[in-house]
């Protein structure tokens, strides 16, 4: 067990700024809060004349690492600072970062479920991203805020908001995303890239997971499965499957939305996205899993059909599942 030490803005801040040869380590399955935040982080660092890197997580998608690859640092980089952004528990460090392991000298996160593992911690859960962090320790230390920081910062807040539409987001996050625009960076093309354009890779998998869509609780329980053969099928990558867990919460009715997605045969990854009367975060606590409350994740260790079966038993201890619990057909 570390010894943490909770920061404030400023303190976080001064660390940083007092620490030279920066690693910063994004989390496994990278979106584009940890992203953006670790870019934008790493840029502003940098114009202070600081070496800084981001950590190469093989988890980066295409579109990601044309933003960042020139950020990533070299296999010859030995940092004497590490920073984790937006991560909330030490299982979530990407592969290849297990060595940094003991030796995270800051968090920054804004999960409500955060588990400390850093040396020092600076965690707002009223953020909406890590993003808003990141934006105001950048303020804090007098860093003149470029397009390019502007443009990851922008990311971070709007991927974790789903562009603005999430209950997470609040006037404090408009207020940051207010300033960001202020910046000579070309916002549209990044919501019509975020949240517009649908590959058509995309669009063959909503389609089949549309059309496979199960519900139970009356309807209020909707639940999309994605295994090997469907992304096989359809050549989906991670960056067509972006936010992907939000179709099935999309649909009239439904409270909770899960998506079960085959890892290996015996194990699944799942994600819940839910309307503000389920707390997804503590139901997937239960699971070894965590996350905000109205979008969290876990991970099964069971084929797809059982880890579906064994999260709609849970949820029958829910009252408000209680009273109806068949499965709908479509
Ligand atoms: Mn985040």
């Amino acid at each position: 067990m570390v010894n943490l030490c909770v920061q404030t803005v400023d303190e976080a801040s001064k660390y940083l700024a007092s620490r030279n040869n920066i690693l910063i380590i994004t989390h496994k399955s990278p979106d584009g809060d940890t992203v953006g935040s670790a870019a934008a982080l790493c840029l502003a660092l940098r114009s202070l004349g600081k070496n800084v890197y981001l950590f190469g997580n093989r988890g980066f998608t295409k579109n990601q690492n044309a933003y960042i690859k020139s950020l990533c640092a070299g296999e010859d980089f030995t940092p004497e600072c590490v920073c984790a952004v937006d991560i909330a528990d030490i299982k979530l460090l990407p592969g290849g970062a297990e060595i940094y392991v003991d030796r995270i000298d800051i968090a920054i996160d804004h999960h409500l479920s955060h588990k400390s593992f850093a040396k020092r911690l600076i965690l707002d859960t009223n953020a909406a991203a890590c993003g808003e962090i990141v934006y105001k320790i950048i303020k804090n230390l007098g860093i003149p805020i470029t397009a390019e920081i502007a443009e990851a910062l922008y990311v971070a807040v709007s991927t974790d908001t789903s562009c603005f539409l999430n209950s997470n987001t609040t006037a404090e996050t408009h207020r940051i995303a207010a300033e960001l625009l202020s910046h000579p960076f070309d916002f549209a093309r990044v919501n019509r890239e975020f949240f517009i354009v649908k590959s058509r890779e995309r669009l063959d998998i909503e389609t089949r997971l549309l059309s496979g869509m199960r519900f139970y609780m009356g309807g209020k329980v909707a639940v999309i499965v994605i295994t090997h053969d469907m992304l096989r099928e359809t050549q989906a990558d991670e960056d067509d499957l972006n936010n992907i867990a939000a179709l099935a919460r999309s649909v009239a009715g439904v409270e909770l939305g899960i998506l079960i997605r085959e890892r290996e045969e015996n194990e699944c990854k799942v994600s819940m996205r839910s309307s503000e009367k389920i707390d997804v975060a503590k139901l997937c606590e239960r699971f070894d899993g965590g996350g905000h409350s109205r979008a969290a994740g876990c991970t099964v260790k069971l084929p797809c059909q059982e880890t579906e079966k064994t999260l709609i038993e849970a949820l029958k201890e829910y009252p408000m599942f209680a009273e109806d619990t068949e499965e709908l057909t479509v």
